[in-house]
């Protein structure tokens, strides 16, 4: 066995000695744990969010209905159906406005971009994923928003996932990363358009959330 396939043994089985900051791309960056000290107020949040817009299958506009649940919180909230993606400041199941972006939820992705090198990161739009065992993200570029110099901020709670990064192009061979309840992805500049998925979710408890992840997705819409 090659020194590399045993290093990605040992920094997959042992989470503490992974670095807490790992470039992943120019522009994109992994903050292990970095939502931890806030972990309690973020599930709480959550839970206030889903009682007023709850997880929902959205349809893709192929009429496919995703294996991740979603909603959204903040003045822009992500949406696809027949018709096709967009942002939209209503719920479509409710008529509604999504809930308002939770104050602890601007205040850490703020910091996290500012960590990254993105200063006066003010999101408009916080999309909230939840996957279930088996539940995946196929490979996908974030392109429906209107102003590509703002950078995306994404949070990991609940059970891993390994995350699949690829390049511009569809066909670039993506490399693999697995994201842990706490960690922070920021990504902007050169790989803001990078495609990119989420592997079949692996089953498993995890003690705070469960047999499930949930991400929140944080971006300037508008
Ligand atoms: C997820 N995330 O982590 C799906 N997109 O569940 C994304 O699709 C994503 O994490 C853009 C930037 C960061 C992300
Ligand atoms: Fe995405």
């Amino acid at each position: 066995m090659s020194a590399d396939l045993l290093t990605a043994d040992l920094f997959e089985s042992v989470p503490d000695l992974r670095p807490s900051r790992e470039a992943m791309a120019d522009g994109a960056v992994l903050l292990r744990g970095f939502a931890r000290p806030v972990e309690a107020e973020l599930i709480a949040a959550i839970g206030e969010i889903v009682a007023q817009a709850p997880f929902r299958h959205m349809v893709t506009p192929g009429g496919h209905s995703m294996s991740v649940a979603m909603t959204n919180c903040g003045s822009a909230g992500w949406v696809t159906d027949r018709s096709g993606y967009r942002y939209d400041g209503v719920d479509p199941e409710s008529g509604a406005p999504w809930p308002a972006m939770p104050r602890s939820f601007r205040v850490l992705a703020a910091r996290a971009a500012a960590e990254a090198g993105f200063d006066g990161f003010a999101p408009d739009a916080c999309l909230i994923n939840r996957y279930h065992t088996g539940a995946r993200m196929s490979l996908h570029q974030d392109k429906d928003e209107d102003d590509f110099s703002a950078p995306i901020v994404s949070v990991s709670l609940g059970l891993p996932a390994v995350f699949l990064f690829g390049g511009l192009q569809r066909s670039d061979k993506p490399r693999r990363f697995r994201l842990e309840h706490g960690d922070i992805v920021v990504w902007g500049g050169p790989s803001r358009l990078f495609f990119h998925g989420i592997a079949p979710l692996a089953d498993g408890e995890h003690a705070l959330l469960g047999r499930q992840r949930i991400n929140l997705t944080f971006r300037k819409a508008r």
